[in-house]
């Protein structure tokens, strides 16, 4: 990939130079409106300045096409027809996926560039890692911040500079998600509910968090579930109360859910189960409180998948600001590679997280967030990136 800049007083002759030089299948990067030359504003000159790219890939590509359509013999073009395009093929195909990661990350770095032109670069790499993993801007920026001063003092104490900005930025994101309840359920109420949008995990990672009461913590555990919409979630909770040997209690309105209540009176803890609903629809947040008691001693966590859009999640979050939520549940971790919408909607919500949950396998694929973990998650591929792995 040969990426060159351009510089003209007008679009056109800007253009031009760029066919001139890159050919027709130039692709262009960015292109802006410069104030070049002048002193202190005076004489100034409004030029055009555009970035171009070129994949040499492309016109050796075009020759090797061309060759081919002008080949005398037909029997040659039918063996390289049986042949060689299939691999040539796979060889495009590799390389186009190649060509896309690098122009992706070149994208995000011309659009970066203007705001975060005021760091240097080795601060800009790591922002850029971060905006691709989803961290918002203003907390971008606040990192930069941070990364510059500590790398100011670092080179005054002659630190080495790339392990101090690593060491730095991992710091930055823990003490950002440090600043909310990062824990698991506090076993502190008797009453604990999942709440949440349809099929995100939450009966799934209930019956985890049910698990860990039983079988670490010896404790006498029932279950609810106010999921009657579909008999098959009825099924899939008892098919875990009955691993655990545990009771369920089915329940179709407030007078059910209290004669439940009634039933466990004696449990150490009650785990609840509720129906995953369109909650962007305020009525059935509305429903879940006709069903459920919320003013009980009661922990409620508001499951969330991480491969849902963040504006989605939001979304959802607003619609249940009427229920006390007392944590996050994020799921499917392992389905995403990027996790930077959990700490910007830490940070905006200023509510904790309680579990991560990491795959389908039932108890085991949950883990207790941790503010170290949540960090290191967020630059492993980073570092990955620059040992070259
Ligand atoms: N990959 C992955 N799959 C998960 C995870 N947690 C749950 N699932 C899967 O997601 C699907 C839905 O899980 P459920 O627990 O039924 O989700 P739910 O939120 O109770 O769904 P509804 O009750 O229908 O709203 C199932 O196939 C689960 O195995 C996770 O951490 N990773
Ligand atoms: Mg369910």
């Amino acid at each position: 990939m040969k990426v060159m800049k351009y510089v003209a007083p007008t679009m056109n002759e800007a253009m031009k130079k760029v066919r001139n030089d890159l050919g027709e299948d130039a692709v262009i990067l960015n292109s802006k409106v410069i104030d070049s030359g002048g002193f202190i504003g005076f004489f100034k000159k409004r030029m055009v300045e555009v970035i171009a790219a070129i994949d040499p890939g492309i016109e050796k590509e075009k020759e090797e096409m061309k060759r081919l359509r002008s080949e005398p013999d037909p029997s040659k073009s039918v063996s390289l027809i049986k042949g060689r395009p299939q691999e040539k093929q796979l060889i495009t195909e590799n390389s186009v996926q190649q060509e896309l990661k690098e122009l992706k990350k070149m994208i995000a770095s011309f659009t970066t560039s203007s705001q975060f032109e005021r760091y240097d670069s080795s601060i800009r790499e790591i922002l850029l890692h971060l905006q691709l993993q989803g961290i918002s801007d203003s907390l971008l920026l606040q990192a930069g911040d941070h990364l510059e001063e500590k790398t100011k003092s670092a080179r005054e104490s002659e630190k080495a500079e790339a392990d101090t900005l690593l060491v730095e930025a991992k710091r930055f994101l823990k003490d950002v998600v440090s600043e909310v309840h990062i824990s698991g359920m506090s076993y502190k109420k008797k009453y604990i509910n999942v709440v949440g949008p349809t099929g995100v995990g939450k009966t799934t990672t209930l019956a985890k968090m049910a698990a860990e009461a039983v079988i670490e913590k010896k404790m006498k555990i029932g279950f609810i579930t106010t999921d009657t919409y579909r008999i098959a979630a009825i099924e899939q909770l008892k098919t875990y109360a009955g691993l655990l040997n545990v009771p369920v209690e089915v329940v179709y309105k407030l007078d059910d859910y209290k004669e439940a209540i009634q039933k466990f009176r004696d449990f150490d803890h009650v785990f609840i189960d509720t129906a995953g609903r369109n909650f962007r629809e305020k009525k059935f947040v509305e429903d879940l409180r006709k069903v459920i008691d919320f003013e009980r001693d009661m922990e409620t966590f508001l499951v969330l998948s991480l491969t849902s859009k963040e504006e989605d999640m939001k979304e959802i979050i607003k619609q249940f600001s009427s229920i006390d939520i007392n944590g996050f549940i994020f799921t499917k971790l392992d389905e995403t590679s990027s996790y930077g919408s959990m700490v910007n909607i830490i940070k905006e919500t200023k509510t904790g997280i309680a579990y991560i949950t990491t795959g389908q396998d039932v108890p085991e694929d949950i883990t207790e967030a941790n503010a170290e973990e949540i960090s290191e998650l967020l630059l492993k591929g980073f570092s990955h990136e620059r040992s070259g792995v």
